[in-house]
């Protein structure tokens, strides 16, 4: 402390507090990365203002799930989670919110975040008021925040995701194509769906969700009999032909005095209540509902053991609906203010626990998944969430527009996502509301076989949404993009791994490989998916060519082997049949056979997939493997090949290390060599762990 304020340092970062508690972040050298412009201050109306001023060329990312650019700077962004009741663009705020801002400045050369560290609501307006001013407002009487900083944004990230949790590896089977509709039934319905995709129309597919018709009077936790007389039967079926079934899962307990889980409920003080002890009722689906209190750990623990009779009925997955909490009337009604809830044993009311609702119910269907089944891992999808909702569950972007407007919004929303921690989403394949042309939805599935969840839905008016719904060519279309995706899924596997260990995202913008290249840093119509697939999805009605950017390096046209050189703009074509994909150079990529789900057949052949780099250079890539099921991983159960490439004088070298237990089966690998345009990619013989000097003619 000084007569000019006080000093912290460490040796990355220096923060200085002037006298009148502004502060200031700087390099050890001296270059500020962040800065206020004045103190934090307090409104008549009980609200904290901080002011910190904008660099000039910075760009601001990450606020979990936003209706937005990729590059946040000018608008207004509201922390409150929220159901829209459908949105377009524009809209804010929405289901999930995560009040972690990243932002990037001076060319890329400074990366900093801000997380605040409090759940009432609140507010960033990044340069809307003032464009030189981002203006934060909490709506409480004391707020605190982590403030992040890190040469790059990957490592930022690696940084925030140790602090508030990574996702857990979800079993491999969550990466297959998944078929949903509001909703499937009765039975005959699901069977039929069933039958379409492994023997009409031959589509891969790894689940079917059941939306809300499956319960009886939209009842959580019980089964319409007349719709599904014997749900252990149609699951046990399903399950022979290889599908998984996830069904939903809503917060509102119907208040119907002959129903079970009501009663259990009310007996046992797990609703939500008035300061007076009346408890808080709701309409939803069901009619007039209580709301169990998702806060308080006893009521976590209730929650999740009534998954008990789902679960032996074969139920693979929970999807988390409506846990804004959403409550019928108009827009973003939810529970009153004065509701009371635990929090954990500190105790408030909804105003703080309200961003908590959706993060705490994933976290009781979570844990109660691992108590009834403790050598699964889980499988939950929820709506809504808050920091740290990446832990216990995966999301989707929920109840857009099937318009092209709605595609295009979906890229930078998943790409926010992922820089919040929220890495596997995915939006309903051909949008919610409305009928997705024949183009529209293979349009949307080329880019969604990038993502990690997978997931065609639709509105409960709209006609069936599925693969072969527009006849040809749109079904041989999605057949051969699902199919890819198949082909690819060790590679996706690898990618979420990866995840799991760094926090880095499985679908990421440009930028995060590129930050010293500041024509990545507001590009949001293509993406990485993991470390070395560039993804250029078609996001325009009638288009057969788009305008693709490959930043500096080579890079290898995935369709054609055509290799190019980035920083490169140009127009690529982009029939109905195919979207532009590129490979970077020096990627091993690995592929497997055709499955007509996850784990139908072992991954034999295992073909790698070598794309030389430049002379001189050398590239890491890897391979995980594991059961995908269990968690034998944990004692060492797994396979982690590590390979690198590294391009020579007339050849290649490839160094392969294989690391862990796991026992694939006995199997063929094959690496193939790709040798750019023009000349058919050649068969590596004799390839194995260990060095492999490659000549090329
Ligand atoms: O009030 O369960 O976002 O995916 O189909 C709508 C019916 C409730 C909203 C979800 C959507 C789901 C629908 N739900």
């Amino acid at each position: 402390q000084s007569g000019e304020g006080a000093e912290l340092s460490t040796d990355r970062l220096l923060c200085r507090i002037s006298p009148d508690g502004r502060i200031r972040f700087l390099t050890p050298a001296g270059e500020v990365i962040a800065e206020e412009t004045g103190p934090v201050s307090w409104t008549a109306d009980g609200r904290i203002i901080l002011r910190w001023r904008i660099p000039p060329d910075a760009h601001f990312y990450g606020l979990g799930e936003r209706a937005a650019p990729l590059d946040l700077r000018g608008g207004v962004y509201t922390n409150w989670n929220t159901d829209p009741q459908t949105y377009h663009p524009g809209d804010d705020p929405l289901y999930l919110c995560v009040p972690f801002l990243i932002a990037l400045h001076s060319g890329g050369k400074q990366a900093c975040g801000l997380l605040l560290e409090n759940s009432t609501r609140s507010r960033f307006d990044l340069g809307k008021t003032d464009p030189e001013a981002m203006i934060v407002e909490v709506e409480d009487e004391a707020a605190g925040y982590f403030f992040f900083s890190a040469p790059t944004v990957a490592e930022l990230l690696e940084r925030f995701t140790e602090k508030t949790s990574r996702h857990p590896l979800f079993p491999r089977w969550a990466l297959g194509y998944q078929q949903s509709r509001w909703s499937y039934y009765p039975e005959e319905r699901v069977r039929r769906l069933a039958r379409d995709f492994r023997d009409t129309y031959r589509v891969p597919c790894d689940a079917i969700h059941l939306d809300i018709h499956y319960m009886d009077g939209y009842r959580v936790f019980t089964w319409d009999k007349r719709r599904f007389p014997d749900p252990a039967g149609l699951i046990a079926d399903l399950h022979a032909q290889g599908f998984k079934v996830v069904v939903i899962v809503d917060p509102g307990v119907k208040a119907d005095p002959r129903y079970r889980v009501f009663r259990e409920g009310l007996e046992r003080g797990m609703f939500c209540r008035y300061p007076d002890g009346r408890i808080f009722i709701g309409p939803v689906w069901p009619g007039n509902c209580a709301f169990p209190d998702f806060t308080d750990p006893r009521v976590r623990e209730w929650w999740g053991g009534l998954h008990r009779e789902l679960v032996e009925a074969g139920v693979d997955g929970i999807w988390d609906d409506m846990n804004e909490p959403s409550i019928f009337g108009e827009k973003g009604s939810t529970m009153p203010a004065p509701v009371r809830h635990d929090l954990d044993g500190t105790g408030g009311d909804h105003r703080r626990a309200h961003n908590l609702y959706g993060l705490n119910m994933a976290r009781a269907t979570a844990e109660g998944l691992l108590r009834l089944r403790p050598d699964r891992r889980p499988f939950v999808i929820t709506r809504s969430g808050w920091t740290g909702v990446q832990r216990y569950a995966a999301h989707w972007t929920a109840d857009n527009h099937s318009d092209w407007a709605s595609l295009r919004q979906t890229l930078p929303m998943v790409l926010n996502l992922g820089l919040s921690g929220i890495a596997f989403t995915g939006s309903d394949i051909g949008g919610f509301e409305g009928f997705a042309t024949g183009e529209l939805f293979t349009r949307w599935l080329q880019m969604s076989v990038f993502f990690p969840f997978c997931r065609a839905h639709t509105y409960i008016a709209s006609p069936d949404q599925e693969p072969w719904s527009w006849g040809e060519p749109y079904l041989s279309i999605n057949r051969e993009f699902i199919r890819l995706r198949y082909g690819l899924l060790s590679y996706l596997y690898t990618a979420l791994w990866q995840c799991t260990r760094t926090g880095l995202p499985i679908v990421r913008p440009l930028f995060l490989a590129f930050q010293d290249d500041p024509a990545t840093h507001t590009l949001d119509d293509e993406f990485m998916c993991g470390d070395f697939l560039l993804v250029a999805p078609v996001l325009e009605e009638g288009a057969t060519r788009r305008q693709v950017y490959l930043p500096p390096g080579l890079w290898y046209d995935f369709w054609t082997d055509a290799v190019f050189e980035g920083p490169a703009k140009f127009e690529a074509e982009a029939p109905l049949e195919r979207i532009p994909v590129f490979v970077r150079a020096g990627a091993v990529i690995p592929m497997g056979p055709d499955m007509d789900y996850v784990g139908q057949r072992p991954v034999d052949p295992l073909t790698l997939h070598l794309y030389p780099p430049a002379e001189g250079q050398e590239v890491n890539s890897f391979l995980y493997e594991d059961d995908g099921e269990t968690f034998a991983y944990r004692e060492g159960v797994y396979l982690l090949h590590r390979f690198s490439l590294a391009g020579k004088a007339g050849g290649l070298e490839l160094l392969w290390s294989v690391e862990g237990s796991f026992d694939p089966g006995p199997r063929q690998v094959e690496a193939i060599l790709h040798r750019g345009e023009g000349r058919e990619p050649v068969r590596v013989p004799g390839i194995a762990p260990g060095r492999t000097e490659i000549r090329q003619a």
